[in-house]
């Protein structure tokens, strides 16, 4: 019998594989496997043309064409793996960066000095027992005063001017606002002790000076149980004081007024710039204010939920930015909302 040309194995061998070497991409692959392996491809075709062989030779025939077809799929897979190899590494090497070149230097930013100071103040009393209470900075009159024990038309009212919202609703003058909001919240209605320090920012209506800005930081502390001295107020600074600014501090405290607090005091530290000798910073006194304090006024507590005839409390607040001007010998309050890298720069 005659052998019809596309039907002739061994020259479609020859073809095919002609064909599988001359393939050198993925794409040329596809195209290969379309042409030759895939149900329309030519050895589907050589399988379908055995019925047109006399019937002694077709048994023969469709051994070779499987033959044919298992040889071409498996040089197929290998050629693959060549092509998918050689392509993985010309992608490799376009995609490439060079590590040697010199990286460029990223500005890094850096701690406010307000920040820092305030994070070492709360740290300190953190190490004491006490735990931070946030209170928000628009406040009801009756919270910032009201309740404070200053009701309308109290004369201390007059130091803490501030910027009102409405007739009720102001930015608070100083972290005092969040005493009764404390004592309500942890006091269990005037059945357990509290223990904690409120930070933030307080805005007052007033002169920007050297010392003074419409907005600064402060720290209060307050702390109420059953049976609270004057001299625990006195402990917990002194060792505020030690951990602060050294083992070798000392506190004076001065009799003050608060309409919030009964007894008040002023309390000093002696000058961390010249040990007590005098200098300008503290004016030739040897000591530098550091804050307010005094016992919760009864009136205050009643406020808070306790009865003022079993609980005491004491409580003080302190500006940090007054602290950030003494620790870093600054000397305008103005320089610390100015937002100049130059000075910001310094604190990395
Ligand atoms: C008070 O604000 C009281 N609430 C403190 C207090 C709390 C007393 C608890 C008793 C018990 P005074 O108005 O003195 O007190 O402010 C406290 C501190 O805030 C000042 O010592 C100062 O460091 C800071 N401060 C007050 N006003 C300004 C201002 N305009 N700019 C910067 N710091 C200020």
């Amino acid at each position: 019998m005659t052998t019809p040309d596309d039907l002739d194995l061994a020259a479609q061998q020859s073809t095919a594989l002609g064909a599988l070497d001359a393939a050198d991409s993925s794409e040329a692959l596809e195209a290969f496997y379309r042409a030759w392996l895939a149900p329309s491809g030519v050895t589907t075709r050589l399988k379908r043309g055995i019925g047109r062989l006399p019937a002694e030779q077709r048994a023969a025939f469709g051994k070779d064409v499987n033959a044919l077809h298992t040889e071409l799929e498996s040089r197929f897979h290998q050629r693959r793996e060549v092509i998918k190899t050689r392509e993985l590494a010309a992608r490799i090497a376009a995609e490439a960066r060079d590590v040697t070149l010199p990286s460029r230097p990223r500005p890094a930013g850096a701690y406010h000095p307000v920040t820092l100071v305030m994070r070492e103040v709360l740290d300190v009393f953190q190490r004491m027992g006490f735990s931070v209470f946030e209170s928000p900075h628009v406040e009801t009159d009756d919270y910032n005063f009201g309740l404070l024990n200053m009701p309308a038309d109290h004369p201390a009212r007059d130091m803490q001017d501030t910027f009102y919202l409405d007739g009720e609703r102001l930015l608070r003058t100083h972290t005092s606002a969040g005493q009764i909001r404390a004592m309500r919240e942890l006091g269990a209605s005037g059945t357990k002790p509290v223990r904690v320090v409120l930070p933030g920012l307080c805005y007052r209506n007033e002169n920007i000076t050297t010392r003074s800005e419409i907005q600064f930081h402060q720290v209060e502390g307050l702390l109420v149980g059953r049976s609270v001295r004057m001299s625990d107020l006195k402990g917990v600074l002194l060792q505020y004081a030690r951990l602060l600014f050294g083992p070798e501090q000392r506190v004076r405290l001065r009799g003050s007024y608060f309409p919030f607090t009964e007894p008040s005091v002023e309390v000093d530290i002696r000058c961390t710039l010249c040990a007590g000798n005098g200098c300008r910073v503290c004016k030739q006194t040897g000591w530098l204010e550091l804050l307010g304090a005094g016992m919760v006024h009864p009136v205050v507590l009643a406020n808070g939920g306790y009865d003022p005839a079993e609980w005491r409390g004491f409580a003080f607040g302190m500006g940090i930015e007054r602290t950030v001007l003494q620790r870093y010998d600054i000397h305008d309050i103005r320089y610390l909302f100015g937002n100049d890298l130059r000075l910001l720069q310094q604190f990395r």
